[in-house]
């Protein structure tokens, strides 16, 4: 049976909620697909939310490993296409570690891009009216940590990546960009499908001038 690692993030930066935590604690629970989900909601610690995402892929031998968190500020839903072998936080982690330009991985490769059909991912939410785009940064905190670490880990024939999803418009403060939470689900829903169905990206471009 094919399997589906998902996962989403407890908060963090003293929010009080994680619209990616949430959203995939209600996907696991709207789930009708024949593939098995297992979803997780991963601590915003750089060491801990590594060594669970590895002890998860090792336990489970998911088919397809997706990863979402909050990018506060961003309007669009983002499939991230690239991991880079950095970490370089401007605040502490919930563990209160705040590493400064220590690689992911020691001795391993400078950046990986996402096996799973980003460009695809974005055009299916688009068609189903979510706002989204490709990006081709997850930052250096511990998002681009879990989308390294899943890529590092996961067998060749797994798919995987991460999404950065907005601000849920019912939590959001006054003027940040943010979607409504139940958008936010079905992303993360077409995202799945997506990267399911799905094995060849689609070839239009999506890059930015800058
Ligand atoms: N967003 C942060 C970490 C956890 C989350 O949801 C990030 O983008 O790195």
């Amino acid at each position: 049976m094919t399997t589906v690692l998902l996962t989403g993030f407890e908060p963090f930066a003293g929010d009080t909620s994680n619209p990616s935590g949430d959203a995939v604690r209600m996907v696991e629970k709207r789930w009708t697909g024949d593939e098995r989900l297992v979803v997780e909601v991963l601590p915003v610690a750089f060491e801990e939310s590594a060594a669970r995402l590895r002890h998860l892929i090792d336990e489970h031998h998911p088919d397809v490993v997706i990863a979402t968190g909050l990018a506060g500020g961003r309007a669009q839903v983002t499939p991230e296409r690239v991991a880079i072998n950095l970490a370089d936080a401007r605040i502490p982690d919930n563990d209160g570690a705040q590493p400064v330009d220590l690689p992911v991985v020691e001795g391993g490769p400078t950046a990986y891009f996402a096996t799973l059909p980003v460009k695809a991912i974005a055009a299916a939410l688009s068609d189903a009216g979510i706002p989204a785009a490709v990006s081709h940064s997850a930052g250096t905190f511990v998002c681009n940590h879990v989308m390294f670490t899943a890529l590092d880990a996961a067998e060749p024939h797994v798919r995987a990546g991460f999404v950065h999803v907005p601000s849920a418009r019912e939590s959001a403060p006054e003027g940040v960009a943010s979607l409504p939470f139940d958008d936010i689900v079905r992303a993360v829903e077409l995202t799945v499908r997506t990267a399911l169905d799905v094995r060849d990206d689609l070839a239009s471009p999506a890059g930015t001038l800058h």
